[in-house]
Order: C-alpha cells, then structure tokens, then sequence
C-alpha cells in the first residue's frame, strides 16, 4: 500500500518536473532565438535515445541470460515430455530470427533517430516509392515465416495426434470450473464412464455421471495428477461454465477447456519428480531456500512440484485452479491407484440419490460372498457352541411381516451353497426380534421369519431334515433396545451349526 503511493507521488512529481523544464525550456527559447534552441534540443535528445538504445539492449540480453534457468527450456527446464523439446526447438528457433529482427530495428530505430535529426541548413529528402526496398522487406520476412509455419505444422500435426487404435495407453479426464479441477480417472476397469450435464448436482454428482453406466462405477477422483513415467497419456479436456485452459507448463501441454466442446491432449512424461528436482539440484538458483524468511527451510529443488494450472484467465478465483502433478515410476503409479476410493462406491452408494440403491452391484455380491465364507470357516473351526453361530448380515425382512425381501436371496443362496458344500452339516436357523411390540406377538414373527427362511433353503433343494427353524422373539438381545441401532442389532436372524 505504501509502496503504491510512494510511486504515485513520484510520478506526480515527475510530471511536475517534466512540465517546468518545458516552460524553462519555453523561456529559454524566447531569449536566446527559437530555431537554435530547436537544434540544440534536437542533438540533445538524438544522443539520449542512442544512450537509451545501448542500456536498453544491454539490459534486455543481460536480463535473459540472468532468468535463463528460471525460464522453460532452458537451464534445469529442458522438457519433462517427449513431445515438449520439440517444441522447445521450435521457440529457439523462433527467438533466434526474431531476435535478429529486434537487435536490428532497435538500432535502426533509435541511430536514425540521432542520425537524422533536424540540423541547420538539411532537409529531408523526399522518396515516394522504392520496388528494391519493398521488395526485400516484403520477401525477407516471407521466406523466414513459410520456413517457421511449415515447421510448425509438422510439429503441430505430431503433437496433436490422438492415440492409435488399441495403442496403450491411460486416459484420464479434467474438467475446469469456476474455480477448481474436477479431476477423473477410469478405475481398474481402464474405461471412464458416460457423462450426461443433465445429471450434474453439486455435492452428489459433480460431473453429471451416468450411475447406471457400469464403466462409472469404478471411476475415481482424485486430488492430484498422478502419472506412471514413460507411459502414453491422454486427458480428456472439457469445461462446465466458462473457457478454461489445462496447461502443464513443465510438459509443454496446453489445451482450452471449452464448455460443450470436448478437447484432448496425448503426452508421454520422461522424467519423474524426483528425477527433475535432482536436475534442479545442480543449478545454485534452487539451492536457495524456499522460504526466503527461513533459512533453514527446504531448499527450491526439494519442494519442486509439477503443476496444473489454468491458462486462461477465467474470473477473479483464475489464480487458485492448481493442482500438483506428480511422475512416479509404475510401481508407486499402481500403489497409489490402490488406495484411491471409487467416488462413487464411497460417495453415492446407498444414499437416497442413489438410482441403484435396490440393487446389490457385482462387486457388492462377490465381496459379500466372500465375508460370509469366512465367518462360516470360522465357525466351522469353532469349538465352543456360542462361536458356532454365524449371523446373516444381509436378509431382512418387510417391515412387521415374514416375507423376505428381494436381496436377501444373494445370502441365502451363499448358505444354500454352503450346505451343499458340507452334506453332513444341520443347522438351527433363529429369528430374534428387538423388544417393539408385544413379547408374544414377537416370538410368533420371529418363528415366522426363521420359518421362511427355512422354506427358502427347501426351495433350493436342502433336505429340511437338516433345518431347524426357531423363533426367539425378543428374549435373547444382542444390543440396547433404546436406540434404532441397537434394535436394528437385535432384529437379527442367524444359524447355529449344530453338526458338520
Ligand atoms: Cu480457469
């Protein structure tokens, strides 16, 4: 704030100055003759602009070679993809011509300047039209920009080439929004989901994804860009309110994000993290620490991180739409692929907005199975009568009544199969109640439960001869009747193995 004003002040001030030296220069003017005062100004100002000329190319190229290693493609800065030291050639080479061009303008610029600057008793000549000249400026600049395009377009043409047919590759998704990165990765089955905007709801569906699309299932949502190295991405590109752009400036990756309009980007990264921030670690403008405050603080090439950022200025949060990048090698890659929660299993999955809550998913069938073939080992291992007991976590009942409910038949058919298995094993089949009702009209439900329970196993071909169904209404609670949970608890239907 006080820096602010302090530059204000002192353009006032300039400006104060500036107009005094005019009317001194007025005055000055009027006493001593105008015209030569005008050519004394004239040579005054010439030689100035030729001392602008000689600081300000100084001070450009030195100025390029003091930032080179903080500046990309250069220094430590050498592309961390395979395409990008194309493209990194492409802009030298484009720097090398225009660079020639901007040293020699310059200096046309500001020597002509000087050099014809109004003297005594010359007059400017007078020249209409010149073919030579305008030949030369006009072909000159041609050839070198046909040479530049052509070169661009065979590297744009490779650059932007989608993935071949059946090529390895993973593909990922990231979709900018005011102002952040929803970030998506297709989960072990490889595949990314279908997207509808119609189901887009803040806080359930972030990204408007089909639920009833399998391939959405798995999807992920991470927080940050993992990538194996060496490995082909491609990232889908697309926006949900205004242009954005996915840049990641350290593998020369850059594509708008615009609303409606898919975009993609195929890049192999070459160097991992920690490969980079070894790079870094060589050059002394990153053994500085990173914070300047702290000496004691990590120094630069340690805290290095790629990023993500947002390329177009998007709003007033533009700024904040950064996400760290991170190349790891395969291994750590499949690691962290692990530990990543599918959204939805972890954040739809039996909520009320979740259009298949009355339906038991696949991989909710197979894992199911599993726990219970494991509590059945390990009742069958038990010696003591109470630990031969094995609860049936998933069949329940309709409200007050016998009839089974539809998904209570997945758990059932794994004890169906489970008495298959062992031909020799008897069980007690026992219905409990929690304490609502009256004591008698419990003990008749749960007798009626177990009962329907049995009949069901009879159904699928179980000799009832090796069922007993029982009922002990709310005699024998598991749990507290005072709560809802403790009641669900205690409404429970479970078997005892009695032989095996
Ligand atoms: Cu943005």
């Amino acid at each position: 704030m006080s820096t602010g004003l302090i530059i204000i002040g002192c353009l006032i001030l300039i400006a104060i100055v500036t107009v005094q030296i005019g009317k001194v220069t007025e005055l000055a003017a009027k006493i001593r003759g105008e015209e030569e005062v005008q050519f004394e100004t004239n040579k005054r100002a010439g030689v100035l602009m030729l001392i602008f000329l000689a600081v300000f190319l100084v001070l450009c190229i030195w100025s390029a070679i003091y930032y080179k290693n903080w500046m990309l493609g250069y220094g430590p800065h050498e592309s961390a993809s395979s395409h990008g030291g194309e493209l990194d050639s492409m802009f030298n080479v484009t720097l090398f011509f225009t660079g020639i061009v901007f040293v020699i303008t310059h200096i046309a610029l500001f020597w002509f300047a000087y050099k014809y600057r109004g003297r005594k008793g010359v007059i400017s000549s007078f020249i209409a039209h010149d073919n030579k000249l305008e030949i030369i400026w006009t072909a000159v600049p041609a050839v070198v920009m046909c040479f530049l395009v052509i070169r661009g377009l065979v590297a744009w043409n490779e650059v932007m080439a989608d993935v071949d047919e059946g090529e390895d590759h993973i593909e990922i998704e990231a979709t900018g929004q005011q102002f952040l990165w929803h970030l998506r990765y297709p989960g072990p089955d490889g595949k990314l989901g279908t997207r509808n905007f119609r189901l887009i709801k803040t806080g359930e569906n972030p990204l408007g994804q089909d639920w009833m699309d399998d391939k959405n299932l798995d999807d992920l949502h991470p927080t940050e860009i993992v990538l194996p190295v060496d490995k082909k991405v491609r990232v889908r590109i697309t926006a949900m309110d205004v242009l954005h752009n996915f840049y990641l400036p350290h593998f020369r990756v850059k594509m708008d994000a615009v609303p409606g309009m898919p975009t993609y980007f195929v890049f192999t990264p070459t160097k991992t993290t920690e490969e980079y921030r070894q790079e870094l670690r060589n050059y002394p403008e990153y053994q500085q620490p990173t914070d300047p405050n702290d000496p004691n603080s990590e120094p630069l090439w340690k805290t290095f991180n790629y990023e993500l950022a947002c390329a177009e200025l998007c709003g007033k949060g533009h700024f904040s739409m950064k996400k760290i990048v991170r190349i790891v090698s395969e291994d750590e890659y499949n690691a962290w692929l692990k530990e990543q929660q599918s959204y939805y299993l972890s954040n739809v999955r039996g909520k009320d907005f979740d259009p298949r809550k009355d339906e038991l998913l696949e991989v909710e069938i197979s894992q199911r199975k599993q726990d219970f073939n494991l509590a059945v080992e390990k009742a069958l291992s038990a010696t003591a009568a109470e630990e031969k007991v094995v609860k049936l976590n998933y069949v329940y009942f309709e409200t007050g009544a016998a009839n089974l409910t539809d998904l209570s038949r997945y758990e059932l058919d794994n004890l169906a199969a489970t008495l298959n298995k062992y031909p020799n094993m008897t069980i007690e089949l026992a219905g409990h109640t929690d304490n609502v009702g009256s004591a008698e009209g419990n003990q008749t439900l749960s007798q009626q439960r177990a009962s329907a329970v049995q009949n069901y196993l009879v159904q699928k071909g179980i000799d009832s001869s090796r069922l007993v169904a029982k009922g002990y209404g709310q005699s024998k609670p598991v749990d507290s009747n005072d709560t809802e949970e403790g009641r669900a608890n205690n409404r429970r239907t479970e078997f005892k193995i009695l032989t095996q």
